[in-house]
């Protein structure tokens, strides 16, 4: 390998013969070795699997590393054009199975750890998930990143390293339990801080005009409270191809600079508690609850990563190309994931105009030429205000810009409209109601050239409805990117077994080509393989089983359907309805009305926003119901209900591969995307659900016929809701009518009175927005063809397949290849594919 100086240039040079560390499993085994006794300092691997795997990542890393400097020179040397991707949130989870996939060392690593007499699976739990994210949203840029290094684009992700992630969930009599998420306490091997690309951020102070003596205005933001902000690095390498992009996690620290005011004030505890308050900024990762937000702290963390990540490009660009900011837009596009840094477009402004100079005019040029942003909800609850009077004693000069923006903007909607206050007082980037807001999405949409949804259903709605002014003002700035999921992880890696079976019939391509999964299809009802297909799937399932026992003490049975439901638990996502199909179910067994239906296992898992109530009753509902199913000798061998404790990536990586039915039911219109509906599909699951989201491509993509549609469609639900009555619904339809008799009879309750009672109000509330009585007896009814046609075991095969099979489209290289077409026009990278 050869390490090239920053300044030389490297030009389109292919990245060929880099690796100058052996990649056999004797050199892995001495480099575990080493770190184990010389860095870590133990002398026997026995009960040391930690210690071990911190060792085995350092082995791994030093491979990640040579081809990690070999493309940040490739990448200086070229001068190309780069694409940022910022966001609150990157949900990698675990990173050694990964990195070992991809840098094609999965079978030299477990034939090292052999030689210890020890399994790589066990050591692969020694992982702590870096858990930076919430759900769909920070999963879906971790997906991303992967997908940008395997199909060579050269995007870096900008995030926080918050030293607490996702909770971890408890249970304690059903009810779910917040735990910090010390992901950071054994240290995180993966990291290497960066201390000497450290940026200052401030906050606070005023706003002050200086002329110079060319009567110039300058404009300075003075007397602020200064924090800074340190980069940690994680590599991101691309699949067996050399390329290791990067992901930039800014943690804050105190500068010297502020506790030296303090100190000179005389106040020692007072400077130690700044220095306190600094850090706080990336301590804990917020949850997504509606009902938290408007947090001064959140604000703080959106505009910390955004000031940290765009001084960090600018900082870059003046050492390369010198002052002259003329070309920078043209080498640079960012993607915001997102509201949460939206904050990024009067950033960028400031920054051009007071830090580089540049006149309000040519800052903007740039600004709306570099600035892209993703719309990631359809809930208006849910679109990101902060109120003005925050902003104007935390970044006062931040929202002057804001000011000027939306005075500007509004001067052309007033050319667009003559004369029509209305639509100025409903577009503008500030609400003036007595408390005056932000709308982030609003100044999102102003600032960027693009605007896109995550599925063809939620780009279209955001058109119609959200968005529709704007969508008339400016239509070309609109379009769809339907999101996708990377199949290294989700499924090669995390289903050995089917990966195996796939490649032996169709080779290995699929691996970075996801559509030559089509080639299953022609097999589909090849006997051979759907024997195998079965085996694969019970295989997976006993696995889950395990799992699930180690977590619950329950035993399931691989046997029966696994029917699953994974996913932050909101009402938008109806759980509640499926908790009412197990009691329509436990009432049919009961009634020895069961003899028809396959032996089925419920499965659900989520966490709920601490602040959430009603999504906490939810859980507390669906561990009620279980606890009562699960010991009642009747249901034995016919249903089980179980609620997975504390899911999280990890956990979907057992779940994927094991189910039967996915369950995606959203109320229609709700659900922007969805994505662990794609992971689903491409490990077999056959789907259950609604017009919504991406289920719609889904549906498309495998047949009518081999997808379990029902409900109320988006066109459907205004009239229906119109005169909604949930309980003449419940009165006319025995099944449900008793599913609610039991319920309200405490059934499940017997001795805590009450407990469910918000949650049986929610169903037969007239104005309940989720509209789940409404779709009762269509997905009870959904329900009973599916189970019927599990029944039949080569039939269903054919659908297990059929859906792996047309899966390709969901994969994020074709995601990320879109984005790259129509939004960042990047080169890729020549990419070693030897
Ligand atoms: C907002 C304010 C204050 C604190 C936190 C938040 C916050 C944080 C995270 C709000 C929302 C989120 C996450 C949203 C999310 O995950 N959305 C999902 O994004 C997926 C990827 O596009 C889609 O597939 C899902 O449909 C969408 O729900």
């Amino acid at each position: 390998m050869t390490v090239r100086s920053e300044t030389e240039n490297t030009g389109d040079m292919e990245l060929l013969n880099l690796s100058s560390l052996d990649m056999d499993s004797d050199a892995i085994l001495a480099d575990t070795i080493h770190y184990h006794s010389r860095m870590l300092g133990r002398r026997t691997v026995r009960r040391q699997e930690h210690f071990l795997y911190q060792a085995l990542v350092h082995a791994t890393r030093d491979r990640l590393m040579e081809r990690w400097i070999e493309t940040s020179n490739l990448l200086q040397g070229r001068h190309g054009k780069r694409a940022c991707y910022i966001s609150l949130e990157f949900l990698m989870g675990r990173l050694l199975r990964n990195a070992l996939l991809n840098l094609d060392i999965t079978e030299q690593a477990g034939e090292a750890l052999g030689r210890l007499g020890v399994d790589l699976e066990d050591i692969h739990e020694q992982e702590h998930d870096a858990g930076l994210g919430n759900g769909g949203l920070g999963r879906l840029a971790a997906c991303f990143l992967d997908s940008c290094a395997t199909i060579g684009l050269p995007v870096i992700g900008y995030g926080l390293r918050y030293h607490f992630g996702m909770f971890r969930q408890r249970l304690e009599n059903g009810r779910q339990m917040e735990e910090p998420d010390s992901w950071l306490r054994e240290g995180y091997p993966w990291e290497i801080e960066r201390i000497e690309r450290a940026r200052v951020i401030k906050f606070g102070g005023r706003v002050v005009r200086i002329r110079d003596s060319m009567a110039r205005t300058h404009v300075d933001w003075v007397d602020t409270h200064d924090v800074l902000a340190i980069p940690y690095d994680l590599p991101i390498p691309g699949y067996k191809n050399d390329i290791v992009n990067t992901l930039r996690l800014w943690s804050a620290a105190a500068t010297d600079e502020f506790d030296l005011e303090e100190f000179n004030a005389g106040s020692y505890t007072d400077a130690v508690a700044a220095k306190n308050e600094a850090e706080n900024i990336t301590m804990v990762l917020y949850p997504n609850a509606e009902t938290d937000s408007g947090r001064e702290l959140r604000l703080r963390q959106q505009y910390f990563l955004v000031s940290a990540s765009l001084q960090d490009i600018l900082h870059d660009w003046v050492l390369q190309y010198g002052p002259d900011l003329g070309q920078f837009a043209n080498k640079h596009c960012f993607q915001l994931n997102d509201t949460h840094p939206a904050i990024a477009v009067p950033e960028l402004m400031r920054l051009l105009m007071d830090d580089h100079g540049l006149g309000w005019d040519d800052a903007w040029k740039i600004t709306t030429s570099t600035m892209a942003y993703t719309n990631h909800t359809l809930l208006p609850e849910a679109l990101e205000t902060w109120p003005v009077a925050l902003f104007e004693q935390m970044l006062p000069r931040v929202l002057e810009i804001i000011y000027e923006i939306n005075a500007r903007f509004l001067s052309e909607v007033s050319l667009r409209w003559p004369g029509n206050l209305d639509i100025l007082g409903s577009m503008s980037l500030i609400q003036e109601t007595p408390e005056k807001i932000v709308r982030m999405a609003y100044l999102a949409i102003v600032g960027s050239f693009s605007v896109n949804g995550v599925a063809e259903l939620h780009s279209r709605l955001l058109q119609k409805g959200l968005f529709r002014d704007f969508a008339g003002l400016w239509p070309h700035k609109f379009n769809n990117k339907t999101n996708g999921v990377t199949q290294r992880r989700w499924l090669a890696a995390c289903n050995p077994g089917l990966a195996r079976l796939i490649t032996g019939r169709i080779g290995p391509g699929w691996v970075t080509d996801l559509d030559q999964l089509e080639r299953l299809k022609p097999l589909a009802d090849d006997a051979g393989l759907q024997e195998e297909w079965r085996a694969v799937k019970h295989a997976n399932k006993a696995r889950l089983a395990d799992d699930i026992h180690t977590r619950t003490g329950i035993y399931v049975n691989p046997e029966t359907l696994f029917d699953v439901q994974v996913k932050r638990i909101h009402e938008y996502k109806r759980q509640l309805l499926n908790v009412l199909h197990a009691v329509h179910l436990y009432d049919r067994i009961q009634r020895g009305d069961g003899d028809g239906l396959p032996p089925r296992t419920i499965i659900i898992g989520g966490k709920a926003a601490p602040g959430y109530e009603m999504a906490k009753n939810i859980i507390k509902m669906i561990n009620n119901v279980a606890a009562v199913i699960n010991t009642d000798p009747a249901m034995r061998g016919r249903l089980q209900l179980i609620f997975y404790p504390d899911y999280n990536v990890s956990g979907m990586e057992l779940i994927c591969p094991a189910a039967d039915l996915s369950e995606q039911i959203s109320t229609a219109g709700k659900e922007a995307s969805g994505t662990g509906n794609m992971k689903f599909m491409m490990n077999g699951a056959v789907t259950i659900g609604t017009l919504d989201g991406a289920n719609v491509e889904i549906r498309e993509a495998v047949g009518e016929e081999n997808f379990f549609l029902f409900g109320l469609t988006v066109d459907e639900i205004p009239a229906v809701m119109e005169d909604y009555d949930p309980q003449s619904i419940i009165d006319t339809d025995e099944d449900f009518a008793r599913v609610m008799r039991l319920l309200d009879n405490g059934h499940f309750n017997r001795f805590e009175p009450h407990v469910l009672d918000e949650v049986l109000e929610a169903v037969r509330d007239t104005a309940d927005p989720w509209m789940t009585a409404a779709d009762f007896r269509a997905f009870i009814d959904a329900q009973e063809s599916a189970g019927m046609a599990y029944q039949d075991q080569q039939h269903w095969t054919r659908m297990s397949i059929l859906n792996t099979a047309s899966s390709g489209r969901f994969s994020t290289d074709r995601t990320m290849r879109d984005y790259n077409r129509d939004i960042w026009g990047l080169d890729e990278i020549p990419v070693n594919t030897s």
